[in-house]
């Protein structure tokens, strides 16, 4: 049964002053079948923390550059450090969903040269933390989400306080710069779900300018 009360069109919301959200923007049938093929030639893997523990997140990337975690700091990477060879080229559908999001929510030009693509598990949360590794964080960052919802949370530019606690259902792109480019932010524990295309899982893309 198709339900009657499906938006006819994406809609967006300003969260607050650099943080937009576009609900159902992106269809993640057509995402999926890439993130399948990706995730074949550079598997997901749980990374280590400089802190020395593994995270809770399955990771991977595609793109020119791919964040990676381990012991000794964290980086972007041209390589895959489990294979050696570069990440998976970054699908073309990919890069323009992720420009069209970023120039739909207000932030103009957006070329991403890097993708992280993270999976959840029943259970799996992200702790608070800012994204820092980028070079220039001028550029926006473009977050699709894919599968079971996740609450995702969003605290101001210092670490505690009480967070803003955004549902991201299938196919929810957040974007996020300007003056929250360096907002906290994390994700609660995945709640046990289904979704017919993912199960019990969700994935998430974040598209990145690295350098
Ligand atoms: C996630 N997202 O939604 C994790 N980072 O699974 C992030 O860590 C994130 O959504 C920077 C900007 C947007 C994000
Ligand atoms: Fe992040």
């Amino acid at each position: 049964m198709p339900d009657l009360f499906a938006p006819l069109r994406p809609e967006m919301e300003s969260i607050r002053d650099g943080v937009v959200l576009l609900a159902g923007f992106a269809d993640s049938g057509t995402l999926l079948p890439y993130i399948r093929t990706l995730t074949t030639e550079a598997p997901f893997r749980h990374m280590v923390t400089p802190g020395g523990r593994q995270m809770r997140v399955a990771m991977s990337n595609c793109g020119p550059l791919g964040w990676v975690s381990e012991p000794t700091g964290y980086r972007y990477a041209p390589t895959d450090p489990l294979s050696g060879k570069p990440w998976p080229a970054m699908p073309a559908v990919f890069r323009d969903l992720a420009a069209r999001a970023a120039a739909c929510a207000g932030f103009g030009i957006f070329e991403p040269d890097a993708c992280l693509i993270n999976r959840y598990e029943t259970g799996t949360s992200l702790s608070p933390h800012q994204d820092m590794d980028e070079a220039d964080k001028n550029w926006p960052i473009v977050s699709v989400s894919i599968g079971v919802s996740a609450m995702f949370q969003l605290y101001g530019n210092i670490r505690g306080g009480t967070p803003l606690n955004i549902p991201l259902h299938d196919g929810d792109i957040l974007v996020f710069g300007g003056p929250a480019r360096l907002a906290f932010h994390g994700v609660r524990k995945l709640a046990p779900a289904q979704h017919a295309l993912t199960g019990s899982r969700r994935f998430n893309l974040t598209f990145r300018r690295a350098r």
